[in-house]
């Protein structure tokens, strides 16, 4: 071969080499900037973010968390987002803002809070759409103090397990709901780690304890049909959170506020190694507002023995054309108590597929229940049914 080929293959080769440095470099910072954007300070983010993301949904992804354009639903009104205001704004990072933001003006719209008149200093003004005294990531507390402890120590909370804030008009009213059977434990120290992250979010609340009768197969469904049944006897709540018992919350960023399409809010847990396991799951935490809950007709009465309800409820959502949405991952993240796994339903995929017929007749329309005891120690509201099974029709 020729000196001069000779060189300029030589030469070819240090440039692919070079090449492949820069690229390699770029992976890595590229890698190196993401893990210091999730740590940078909020209001960092939230300056760096502002435009980019001001008018995103954020939809579920396998992978993690993809962001798709533009308004969330036609009737959503863009205009009456006032992103450059919430600018000020310096708690949570940005698109928890937006999403704030977003259900703020949908929960306005789904089920209006009366404005306060302005010129009457008695009556405290709305409170501001961000929460101001979020800390961000929670330090998770699995011991609780015993009752009567932890009773004196929730100063906020009200007889029945409620709370609202003390100097501003509440502009959601949100009822958790917690399908319950012989976890007592696991109670204690949801409501221990719970009750003080609400009272943060400036929410009017109350929790409800739906507790299952006797010891035949558990059907969570029907606890939380039950539970948005009863809790609408107490007040005219805006929405309902359906909250697993064993889930504890790491984030104070995370918002129990009302959603403009159905939330499921347990997207990262740490026995998922904080990553979602499928894109429709909606199980764990999830928040409907009242009328989407109704709409779908509530949860399916006919799942017994774990497994499923929650997928039929993701294909509920779809039926009526509503979509799930979620919180990043980084701040809807919950740890997961630990306990036996209970024994699945083994017709549940069989009922699953037969759902979509009984959309309109299995629900809310044929719930059958007793309610045999109800109480109101000051952690929460306890409800102690019967549940009827439902006839075949
Ligand atoms: C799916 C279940 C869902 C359940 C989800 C996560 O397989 O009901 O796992 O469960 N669906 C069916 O079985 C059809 S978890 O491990 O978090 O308890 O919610």
């Amino acid at each position: 071969m020729p000196v001069a080929a000779a060189v300029a293959l030589w030469h070819r080769a240090h440039l692919y080499k070079a090449l492949a440095c820069v690229v390699l470099a770029l992976i890595a910072l590229q890698y190196l900037l993401s893990g210091v954007l999730d740590r940078r300070s909020i209001e960092t983010i939230f300056t760096i973010n502002t435009t980019r993301y001001a008018d995103h949904a954020y939809r579920s992804h396998p992978h993690g968390l993809i962001i798709y354009g533009l308004g969330v639903s036609p009737t959503y009104p863009p205009s009456t987002l006032n992103i450059t205001s919430t600018a000020q704004l310096t708690v949570p990072a940005l698109r928890d803002i937006n999403n704030a933001t977003k259900q703020d003006v949908n929960a306005t719209r789904i089920a209006p809070v009366s404005s306060p008149n302005t010129t009457d200093p008695s009556i405290p003004q709305l409170c501001p759409l961000i929460p101001p005294n979020l800390v961000g990531p929670l330090t998770v507390n699995k011991n609780p103090p015993e009752v009567l402890k932890m009773e004196k120590e929730l100063t906020g909370v009200e007889t029945g397990g409620r709370g609202w804030p003390s100097h501003c008009t509440p502009r959601h009213r949100v009822a958790i709901i917690i399908p319950f059977r012989d976890r007592p434990q696991h109670l204690q120290t949801l409501l221990y780690n719970l009750h003080p992250m609400l009272l943060r979010q400036q929410i009017s609340y109350q929790i409800f304890i739906v507790e299952q009768e006797g010891t035949g197969l558990f059907n969570r469904a029907m606890l939380m049909n039950v539970g948005y049944v009863e809790a609408l006897k107490e007040q005219k709540f805006d929405c309902f959170i359906f909250h697993d018992v064993d889930l504890l919350p790491e984030d104070d960023r995370n918002l129990y506020t009302c959603p403009e399409q159905p939330r499921h809010m347990s997207v990262a847990i740490d026995k998922f190694k904080y990553r979602l396991p499928y894109t429709d799951l909606f199980g764990g935490v999830s928040a409907m507002s009242r009328e989407q809950f109704r709409l779908v007709n509530g949860f399916s009465n006919v799942f017994w023995g774990w497994g499923g309800e929650d997928d039929d409820m993701a294909n509920r959502i779809k039926s009526q054309n509503l979509h799930i949405s979620r919180y990043p991952a980084n701040i809807a993240r919950y740890k997961m108590l630990l306990h036996k796994r209970e024994k699945a339903n083994p017709r549940r995929y069989e009922v699953l597929k037969t759902g979509k017929n009984r959309f309109p007749t299995d629900g809310l329309t044929d719930l059958k229940y007793q309610l045999i005891e109800k109480k109101k120690p000051k952690l929460y509201t306890w409800l102690l049914v019967r549940l009827t099974p439902p006839q075949p029709s």
